[in-house]
């Protein structure tokens, strides 16, 4: 094995951070892509814990953590362009761990209500959603287009892909949102070159 090998699913957006990363790095990387239902044995005899992404180096080291394959990648070229830099201000960190944390639990329940035994209802964790990420994000993406300023950093690649799924749960009701300045930001995103390139399908 002579490039790393990022084990990886097409649609999880933890994945999705991470091949963006190595992407806009021009960390050159080789991608296997699995199957959530039947992860293959050399990956889980690696990583235990059965989560993509998860990198492999050449030297047999293992990152399985999404923002540590996003660090490490930046890192190779010295973060030349600040990606990880301007995504490590106090800001910018809180708003991650929004999105890891209560974004993500309440995205969750919304997405995929029949998986969890919960009392409180799919509207509340629409709203939850909004109320811990969304609506907050509007007013520095009203002043700037990326969260690292004019350009952008770890933490738009970091926080979109999340907020891409929950905007496809049902589209018309994201569409009526009165966020436009997180709207245009989504939409920039899921226009750009560097993700289409992360979305690539696998060739067979
Ligand atoms: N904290 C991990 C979370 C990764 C994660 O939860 N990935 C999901 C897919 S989106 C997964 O692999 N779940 C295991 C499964 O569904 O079996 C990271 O940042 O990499």
């Amino acid at each position: 094995m002579t490039l790393p090998l990022l084990y990886t699913y097409r649609r999880c957006p933890f994945a999705m951070r991470a091949r963006m990363a190595l992407l806009q790095a021009v960390v050159a990387f080789q991608a296997h892509e699995v199957s959530l239902r039947d992860k293959p044995p050399a990956m889980l005899a690696l990583s235990p814990k059965g989560t993509v992404p998860v990198l492999v180096m050449p030297s047999g080291a293992v990152l399985e953590q999404s923002l540590d394959i996003m660090r490490w990648a930046f890192e190779q070229t010295g973060d030349a362009d600040h990606w990880w830099a301007s995504a490590q201000t106090a800001k910018n960190m809180a708003w991650q761990q929004a999105c890891d944390g209560p974004f993500k639990h309440h995205l969750d329940r919304y997405k995929y209500p029949q998986r969890f035994a919960d009392a409180m209802t799919r509207e509340h964790h629409f709203q939850q959603a909004v109320a811990v990420l969304l609506g907050p994000l509007e007013q520095p993406l009203h002043t700037q287009p990326q969260l690292g300023g004019v350009s952008p950093c770890a933490a738009d690649i970091g926080i979109f892909p999340f907020v891409r799924q929950f905007a496809a749960v049902d589209p018309e009701r994201f569409k009526a949102l009165p966020l436009p300045a997180v709207k245009a930001w989504l939409a920039g995103w899921l226009e750009s070159g560097l993700f289409a390139e992360a979305m690539r399908k696998p060739a067979l």
